[in-house]
């Protein structure tokens, strides 16, 4: 087992991280930008390193940094939290060239699920289903009209190394084709350096639902069922839950078994997630597979009572997992909340909290780093606490949610907290009846 683990992010995961390596007996070092100078993971881990100033590319994202880190506090092992460097190729394959223990997946594993067309293709050789659309990448816009009368508008352009949102565009009709083409590889070449897309039938209204799955370095599978992460805003998740309120059984066996196949794919090791889009009629498509522990991960843990942080420093370590997949046996909600202005168009809201109150009592679990007389930097996401509430049903989960929240006391920045009592409220989110278009329609004022 390793005896000193680096964890390379901030925050509250950070905080999470360093939780679980005190309970298995493993030491931790914080790595920190001079914004940070103040923050719990540094104060609670057992060693810190400063590794540079406050922008993200200089501190978080500076590889030479923290691989010197490593080096001369002796750590085996780097933990890379989600964001940052969780998800960067180059930065797996130079822990492993530094005998460095990269608790994520390999650099293979990466690239192949990091170039989204490529990734899908692997998913059709694995008979995942896939949204039907154009076989691997569009040679032009021209190209892309053929097939887009083959596949039936509206159709999806999307960019190879995107993911999350961007280059990416709906196409209603042949008139607005090549006009959105071109604007999307431009916007893809800018932000990813890579122009190639790759298109698709458009799924209307769908449900944005994700597989948990954990593989161990001897070629075994699991699933662990599904987390719901359709409330978004502009590609933000807002609010969480297990199980989906659109699940059956049998979907989530269909599911659970794709989700596996993706994974035995890439002889996936670690813990991972397979999203996928889910239409009206219970179809299922693979949408994209993120090699990396996710924000959400607490209400899977809650709901199989199983600890993911730990499994994935299991894994790292070479224990073989038990190869079973996992049921909710409770029903967890968690809500995001943001240091930004719900009633001002989300806007982000750093600086000092004067006041705080957590909540806390049966069935509530807060992850969160922030602290009264906290100074929240502005360089870094602006997520300042998951509140996750879990009972035997979502009926109860909801309403010990509306509880909690109403005690959560967050005084000298705004907060999304009254975006989340009103949807807590919401007719259709109590009704289960949500799509990735709920955001749309929904008016805070009401
Ligand atoms: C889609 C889609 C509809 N049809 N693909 C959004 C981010 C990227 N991961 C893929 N996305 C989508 N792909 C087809 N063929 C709709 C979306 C989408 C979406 C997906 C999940 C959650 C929120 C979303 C919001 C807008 C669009």
């Amino acid at each position: 087992m390793f005896k000193k683990i680096l964890i390379a992010n901030r925050g509250e995961i950070a905080l999470r991280i360093i939780r679980t390596c005190r309970e298995m007996g493993i030491k931790t070092v914080a790595v920190y930008s001079t914004a940070d100078k103040d923050s719990l993971h540094v104060k609670f881990a057992d060693e810190a390193v400063c590794i540079g100033p406050p922008p993200s590319k200089d501190s978080y994202l500076n590889i030479p940094n923290i691989i010197a880190a490593c080096e001369i506090t002796n750590a085996d092992a780097i933990h890379p939290g989600y964001g940052f460097l969780s998800e960067n190729s180059k930065f797996s394959r130079i822990c492993q060239k530094h005998n460095i223990k990269f608790i994520g997946a390999t650099p293979e594993q990466i690239d192949a699920m990091g170039d989204k067309s490529n990734a899908k293709d692997t998913m059709l050789k694995a008979e995942v289903p896939c949204v039907p659309g154009s076989a691997g990448l569009l040679a032009d816009a021209e190209q892309a009209k053929g097939i887009a009368i083959e596949i039936g508008y509206p159709v999806i352009i999307k960019a190879t190394a995107g993911g999350g949102g961007r280059g990416m565009r709906i196409v209603w009709k042949e008139e607005e084709l090549a006009g959105h083409y071109e604007s999307a590889s431009k916007e893809a070449e800018a932000a990813f350096g890579n122009g190639a897309m790759y298109m698709e039938k458009y799924i209307e209204e769908p449900r944005h639902i994700e597989i948990q799955i954990a593989g161990d370095q001897y070629g075994k599978v699991c699933h662990l069922s599904e987390r719901d992460c359709s409330i978004q805003r502009r590609h933000q998740k807002l609010m969480e839950e297990t199980p989906s309120p659109f699940m059956t059984p049998e979907l989530r066996e269909r599911m659970g078994e794709a989700a596996i196949k993706a994974g035995l794919a890439v002889a996936y090791e670690g813990v991972g997630t397979v999203e996928f889009l889910v239409d009206k009629y219970r179809n299922f498509y693979f949408m994209e597979m993120n090699t990396r522990i996710q924000v959400e991960h607490p209400i899977t843990e809650e709901v199989i009572d199983y600890d993911l942080i730990r499994e994935q420093i299991l894994i790292a370590a070479g224990v073989p997992i038990s190869g079973k997949n996992y049921y909710p046996q409770l029903h967890a909600i968690e809500c995001r909340i943001n240091a930004e202005d719900p009633f001002n168009g989300f806007r982000p809201s750093p600086g000092r909290i004067t006041t705080l109150h957590t909540p806390g009592g049966h069935g509530v679990r807060i992850d969160s780093h922030i602290y009264a007389g906290y100074t929240i930097p502005p360089n870094y996401d602006s997520m300042i606490a998951k509140v996750i509430t879990m009972a035997q049903t979502r009926e109860e989960a909801i309403m010990k949610m509306s509880r909690a929240l109403g005690e959560f006391v967050v005084e000298g920045v705004k907060t999304t907290i009254p975006f989340h009592l009103r949807l807590m409220k919401d007719e259709k989110f109590l009704k289960g009846d949500y799509t990735t278009k709920f955001m749309e329609s929904f008016d805070l004022k009401e």
